[in-house]
């Protein structure tokens, strides 16, 4: 059944959404390799594969349903932070917009009464719930650990552990 092509444009700005989160990461990913923390850049790269993941089940999602995909142009990633927390402190906020227009889309997909967009939202929904849980854990750590330099040391071998991203999304 042909989607509403409101619906169908809302799934487009999604697409982009998720690019452009990936490139937010991708950037910030950078400036952990900039300022010597291996462990929170290789983090970095993990999530901007995820994001990536994230676009491409949308993608193909439109594709399966015989709806055109639009790409869009993404913007230039914002690039100067004070600190890895303030970095994170980014993240929560970021990830805090994608849950808005995620549970935006939703309730389109409910008030088109379209099933199969509401069930592929409903993944990206317990994603945000999971990824906002994690970026506040690494938070609460990074307040924990403060300006110590043994202890950022540790974390950010920690966090270079984080696998990659399952090509299942
Ligand atoms: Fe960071 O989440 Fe995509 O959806």
């Amino acid at each position: 059944m042909a989607m509403n092509q409101q619906l169908v444009d809302a799934f487009n700005a999604q697409i982009q959404a998720e690019f452009q989160s990936a490139y937010v990461y991708l950037g910030m990913a950078a400036w952990f390799t900039e300022n010597n923390l291996p462990g929170f850049a290789q983090w970095m790269r993990v999530q901007w594969e995820e994001e990536t993941q994230h676009a491409m089940k949308l993608f193909d999602f439109l594709h399966n349903r015989g709806e055109r995909v639009m790409l869009r142009p993404l913007s230039a990633p914002g690039g100067t932070y004070t600190s890895a927390l303030d970095v994170f402190e980014h993240v929560h906020q970021h990830e805090q917009s994608i849950t808005s227009s995620i549970n935006a889309l939703y309730e389109h997909a409910l008030n088109t009464k379209d099933l199969p967009s509401q069930i592929v939202l409903q993944w990206f929904i317990n994603e945000q719930v999971e990824e906002e849980a994690l970026v506040i854990e690494i938070i609460e750590r990074l307040k924990l650990v403060g300006s110590d330099g043994p202890s950022i040391y540790l974390l950010d071998r920690q966090m270079a552990t984080r696998p990659s991203a399952p090509q299942e999304a």
